[in-house]
């Protein structure tokens, strides 16, 4: 089954929207296969980011996600890697659409929340990064009543 990687950045975690945003993917019913509030060197956050090193924004993006702990999460479910990415909604939050995270809970791209891995290869390599240990083993009982 696939995974993506999910992050609610500092803004999000001192905001209080932490058990909003997992109900949203909760509901939707997809697995929580991992889950864990963590303050972030500055190494780590550009090693995360590394494939945006070149772009003007980094090093103020570096500083937003070691500015106070994230919480880095694993989701499993059918597609959960694009799914995931529409409940977010765009990278800019005057364009992510009302009914997403983003649209919802967000003004600036550079506070914009949460973070959702772009693609399945992404998502591997976050996931990797993040939870090295691989993602928590256990199946939702809920399994037969979300998927045919
Ligand atoms: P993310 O990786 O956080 O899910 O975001 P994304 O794929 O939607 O967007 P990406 O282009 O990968 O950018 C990563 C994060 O950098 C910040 N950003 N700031 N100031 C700016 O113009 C700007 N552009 C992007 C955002 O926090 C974005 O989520």
């Amino acid at each position: 089954m696939e995974q993506t990687f999910i992050m609610i950045k500092p803004d999000g975690v001192q905001r209080g929207l932490v058990g909003e945003i997992i109900s949203r993917f909760e509901k939707k019913g997809f697995t929580l296969k991992g889950l864990k509030l963590q303050t972030v060197e500055q190494s780590f956050a550009e090693k995360h980011y590394e494939d945006l090193a070149a772009k003007p924004f980094f090093s103020g993006l570096v500083e937003y996600i070691i500015s106070g702990p994230v919480v880095a999460m694993i989701w499993e479910g059918k597609g959960v890697v694009a799914t995931g990415r529409k409940i977010i909604g765009a990278t800019n939050p005057a364009a992510s659409e009302p009914g997403t995270i983003r649209g919802d809970f967000a003004i600036h791209v550079g506070r914009n929340v949460i973070h959702g891995s772009d693609s399945v290869e992404s998502a591997t390599k976050e996931i990797g990064l993040w939870f090295p240990d691989g993602p928590t083993n256990w199946q939702s009982s809920l399994h037969p009543w979300i998927y045919e």
